[in-house]
């Protein structure tokens, strides 16, 4: 949060970095404040006994003082707070990409969307945005709240059923930010992360059209034989992968799933053997996930992986 890598972000850190100042000014003060007239007061106990006279207006213009300079204290932050969330509500040019986040427990699927559906790319956990071009979010839930966090390019908004919040976010240099669910939505809550990657417009242009593609055929045969073993078992229920029969909707797409550097929203690296050991146990490794655990014969599974592994 306090590296920030686009615009929405460097007004609410500059936002954040005035408050600490104001309220680390505001300690400062209130302990010299309190101590001062402490140690004064001590010297003069011991010297004169109190009369206990004339005690009772000493303090009130102090305290005046005090709460004024609170109040205005008070209401510059409010101020503050109100002048940058509407200068990080909506970016200086309009947006021409849009993106559709919807929220699972536990992970995140990512619409790219496109007035022509054949154009349309649904991908998982893994956000690819242009450097320096603003990127309007659809953020929905498809079960309960959650909270989309980018600390390094936006400030949390939610993702709440039955309703589409508007966001959007800018990258002004290339480079991949951590984002984490930042609201309470159950047992795997820390572990629903994602990443968000600006890549040079170019790079953009050729990902997305990466995407767009259904996944390729396999040639070899240990990975015509994962192909034919994902679309014959219960992985084609809840995923889909794009050129296959494989259409379920449950779990995240894997048609380019070779091309995402995690699996499990950012809970294991996308290696052989996580792929491995996530199809053989995944409530195991991630315990709640929809996701059951498996009892193949491990060259099924190793059949499985080997396909995985060219779905770029
Ligand atoms: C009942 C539905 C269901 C079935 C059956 C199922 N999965 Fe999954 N799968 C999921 C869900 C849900 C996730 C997301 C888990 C998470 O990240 O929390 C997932 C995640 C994955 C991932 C990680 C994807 C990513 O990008 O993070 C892979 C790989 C995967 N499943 C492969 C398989 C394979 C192979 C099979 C069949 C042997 C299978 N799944 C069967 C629901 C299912
Ligand atoms: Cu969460």
């Amino acid at each position: 949060m306090l590296s920030p890598a686009g615009e929405a972000a460097q007004r609410l850190a500059l936002l954040g970095w005035w408050l600490i100042g104001i309220a680390g000014a505001v300690v400062v003060i209130v302990a010299i404040v309190v101590l001062i007239p402490l140690a004064w007061r001590r010297q003069t106990i011991e010297e004169t006994p109190p009369t206990g006279s004339a005690e009772h207006d000493e303090g009130k213009g102090p305290i005046i003082v005090l709460a004024t300079i609170s109040l205005l204290i008070l209401v510059a932050a409010f101020a503050g707070t109100v002048v940058t969330m509407r200068a990080a509500d909506a970016p200086s040019h309009t947006p021409t990409l849009t993106v559709r986040i919807v929220g699972h427990q536990w992970w995140w699927e990512v619409h790219y969307v496109s007035s022509d559906p054949s154009q349309s790319v649904i991908t998982a956990n893994e956000i690819h945005i242009p450097v320096g071009q603003p990127v309007r979010l659809l953020l929905q839930s498809a079960d309960v709240v959650h909270s989309f966090w980018i600390p390094q390019l936006q400030g949390k908004v939610d993702l709440i059923p039955g309703q589409t919040n508007v966001s959007w976010i800018e990258a002004d240099r290339a480079g991949t930010f951590g984002g984490q669910c930042a609201k309470y939505c159950g047992m795997q809550h820390a572990q629903m992360h994602l990443l968000v990657t600006a890549d040079p417009p170019h790079a953009f242009t050729s990902w997305l059209d990466r995407q767009r593609q259904p996944a390729t055929t396999p040639t070899d045969s240990l990975v015509a034989e994962g192909r034919a073993s994902f679309v014959g078992n219960t992985c084609a229920f809840c995923h889909t992968i794009r050129g296959t029969q494989a259409v379920g909707r449950v779990g995240p797409d894997l048609t380019h799933l070779a091309t995402r550097q995690t699996i499990a929203a950012g809970a294991l690296p996308n290696t052989q053997a996580a792929l491995l050991g996530w199809i053989a146990d995944a409530p195991g490794l991630k315990p709640g996930t929809p996701m059951p655990r498996m009892n193949m014969d491990p060259r099924m599974t190793s059949a499985i992986v080997a396909y995985l592994r060219t779905l770029n």
